[in-house]
This record gives C-alpha cells, sequence and structure tokens, in this order.
C-alpha cells in the first residue's frame, strides 16, 4: 500500500526543484522554462522516522525498512488545462491517479524565472490552478449525471446514487472544490469518489516555496495562502526548495551548521512527507526480529487483524492475537522482557485498534 503524493502547480514554481530535494537524487530535469517536465517523475520515498532508528538500536539490529510514500512531479498547469491547454488532459489524467496532492504556490521573485503572469501573486495563482481542477471534475461528473439518467430507466436505485452526482455537480458549478462539499463523508458519496477519483476531493498541502530570506520568518503571502486553505482544512507549509537543494550537495555537518545558523529547525523533506502522512489519515506501526525493525502503515482507525494482513494476507485470515508495547514504554523500558516484566507488554484481541507507534508481535495459526 504506498500511497501516491502528486506535487501539482503553475509552471516554473519550483515542483521539480522540491520533487529533486524530496528524492535526494536529481533525476527529475530542472531547467529555467516551462514544461521541462513532460513524463511524469516518480519517487519511492521513505519516510523519516526517528523511533524506528531508536528501536533498531534497543533491539540490536542493523536492518531498518521504513514505510514508503510515493511523490509524483507532475507538469505545470495552466489556465485552460481542463481544455487541453498546455498537454492540460495528461497532467490531470495523472493528478486522478494520486491519493493526496501537493499544491506548489510560488512566493519567491526571480526575475531570471519566468513567470505565467507578470508578478507571482499567490491567491490568484492558487484559484488558477483549483478552477482547472474543479472544471475537470465538472466534466466527468456531468458525463456520469448522463449515463446515470440512462441507466436509472432499467434501475431504480440509482435514484440517490444520481441525486448525490447532482448535488455535487452544483457544488462545482458555484466553483467550489469537493473537500469542501457538505456531503463529503456520505458513502453515497464516498462510493461515487472511490470510482470517479475527484481531483478537488483529494487533501490538499499547500506547499509555499519562498525565497530563503525568508526562510527565519514568515512570508508575508502566508497569511492570504492560510486563509485560502482554511476554507478545506488544509495544511499550509513553508518550503525552501532552490536552498534545500543547495543543502543537499554539502556534507551532512556542514548541512546542519548551515541550517542551525539560518534558523532552519526542520528540512523541507521531512515536513513534507511527514504532513503527506497526516493528510493521508495514516498511522505507522513496528515489528522487529533479531534480523530487521520494520515499520508498516495503516489507515488510522485499523484494527489488529487488519493490521496483521498488512504482514501477510494469511496473518489477517489466521489471527489470534497481538502482543503491543506502546513505542514510548519500548523506549522507557527498553526490551520487551522488561516492558512485560513492567506489566506493559498487553495482549490485545480483533477489536483492538492499533495506535501510532504501537511494537506488534502477532500470534496467527494458519
Ligand atoms: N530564486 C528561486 N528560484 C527557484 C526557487 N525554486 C525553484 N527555482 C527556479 O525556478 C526554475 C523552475 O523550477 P522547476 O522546479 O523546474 O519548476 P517547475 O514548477 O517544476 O516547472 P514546470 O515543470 O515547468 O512546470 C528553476 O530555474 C529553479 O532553479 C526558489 O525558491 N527561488
Ligand atoms: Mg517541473
Amino acid at each position: 500500500m504506498t500511497l501516491q503524493v502528486g506535487i501539482i502547480g503553475l509552471p516554473n514554481v519550483g515542483k521539480s526543484t522540491l520533487f529533486n530535494v524530496l528524492t535526494q537524487a536529481q533525476n527529475a530535469e530542472v531547467a529555467n522554462y516551462p514544461f521541462c517536465t513532460i513524463d511524469p517523475n516518480q519517487a519511492i520515498v521513505p519516510l523519516p522516522d526517528p523511533r524506528l532508528d531508536k528501536l533498531a538500536k534497543l533491539v540490536g539490529v542493523d536492518k531498518i525498512i521504513r514505510t514508503t510514500i510515493e511523490f509524483v512531479d507532475i507538469a505545470g498547469l495552466v489556465k485552460g488545462a481542463s481544455r487541453g491547454e498546455g498537454l492540460g488532459n495528461q497532467f490531470l489524467g495523472q493528478i486522478r491517479n494520486t491519493d493526496a496532492l501537493i499544491h506548489v504556490v510560488r512566493c519567491f521573485e526571480d526575475p531570471n524565472v519566468v513567470h505565467v503572469s507578470p508578478h507571482p501573486d499567490p491567491a490568484e495563482d492558487i484559484q488558477t490552478i483549483q478552477l482547472e481542477l474543479v472544471l475537470a471534475d465538472l466534466e466527468q461528473i456531468t458525463n456520469k449525471i448522463e449515463k446515470l439518467s440512462r441507466q436509472l430507466k432499467g434501475d431504480k436505485t440509482l435514484k440517490p446514487v444520481l441525486a448525490m452526482a447532482e448535488n455535487a455537480a452544483a457544488h462545482l458549478d458555484d466553483g467550489k472544490l469537493l473537500t469542501a462539499f457538505p456531503e463529503k463523508y456520505n458513502p453515497i458519496f464516498l462510493d461515487l469518489n472511490r470510482e470517479m477519483r475527484f481531483l478537488t476531493a483529494k487533501p490538499i498541502i499547500y506547499a509555499a516555496n519562498i525565497g530563503e530570506e525568508y526562510l527565519s520568518s514568515t512570508h508575508p503571502a502566508l497569511e492570504v495562502i492560510q486563509s485560502l486553505a482554511e476554507q478545506t482544512g488544509s495544511p499550509v507549509i513553508q518550503i525552501s526548495a532552490l536552498l534545500e537543494s543547495d543543502l543537499n550537495t554539502l556534507e551532512p555537518t556542514e548541512k546542519a551548521d548551515y541550517m542551525e545558523i539560518s534558523g532552519i529547525h526542520e528540512s523541507g523533506l521531512n515536513l513534507v512527507v511527514q504532513t503527506s502522512y497526516q493528510v493521508l489519515d495514516l498511522i505507522s506501526f513496528f515489528t522487529y526480529n533479531d534480523q530487521e525493525v520494520r515499520a508498516w502503515t495503516i489507515p488510522r482507525g485499523a484494527k489488529a487483524p487488519q493490521a496483521a494482513g498488512r504482514i501477510h494476507t494469511d496473518f489477517e485470515r489466521g489471527f489470534i492475537k497481538a502482543e503491543v508495547i506502546s513505542y514510548t514504554d519500548f523506549e522507557a523500558l527498553g526490551s520487551s522482557a522488561a516492558a512485560r516484566e513492567a506489566g506493559k507488554l498487553r495482549v490485545e484481541g480483533k477489536e483492538y485498534v492499533v495506535q501510532d507507534g504501537d511494537v506488534i508481535y502477532f500470534k496467527f495459526n494458519i
């Protein structure tokens, strides 16, 4: 279950630069002209999680297997993309396959890097992109409504589905994102969304790409981005893609020194990956044996058998019980034997809702 996060935005806002930072590999072509990214660049990025490193030390193994997120660098969208402008349809199709979006907003001024309009205007730039996503969804749902209306003649049970589609279409027609749709948790809408994969129903992270001079403070544009983001409850992060990509060319100690001097507390990589994890509503649990420690990803709210099923489908079918130690207890006590002695090893059954950071040993029968 590797989830995919698409990096979107206008041309020349720093998407590929951010992507390169994420992968630490300079394999996406970065160039100072629009549409330099034609083929999607995909990268599997491990989720940094210091708990896992600590766990490896405690149990005395070297091998660490992290969970991953896949990032896709998508070419710049322009006004009219939903009508096919600037290879728009192809790019919108790539976005449809993702689970969440990072919307990169250009907040840096640089006369040497052309922008689609005379000056970057974060609010207007965001709306330009979002309008294209809304129009693309509207086209999809209009087709779906036509199809449903035909099918309804033979199958009356489709009536509530059609009503929901019409309701969502009216919402989109107002220029609004489906993440702000009041019925977004309605099971009928959720089914429709699973089938149609609406672009504007995906969680969004707004990434303000700022010049490094603003890194230790807050860029003035952040407020306006934040007020737009609030409408859908989306997180906003501040990054300096170019600076981070430059930092990656330094030795690790030099990099750490520079970050400290510049007042950068967390690398953009960590911020982007962790925020992605958060909007996807995922948590991690850990397993270990005498060779390795490993992190696994599950949706928040998943129960023990489902977690076991991530490791092997047989584990889910033959699930008997789970021996669970919370990460905090494991770290404090140092080993599973010590945790057991202190009464911190719990035996949990089928209904146990796995918590982020649980260290689990599954008992199963196959
Ligand atoms: N001054 C400055 N330049 C930046 C920054 N981020 C990116 N750039 C430059 O902007 C240019 C375009 O960056 P890309 O990352 O290729 O932009 P993109 O959004 O992927 O563009 P398309 O793929 O064409 O849509 C490059 O010359 C980058 O070096 C930044 O924070 N500050
Ligand atoms: Mg690019």
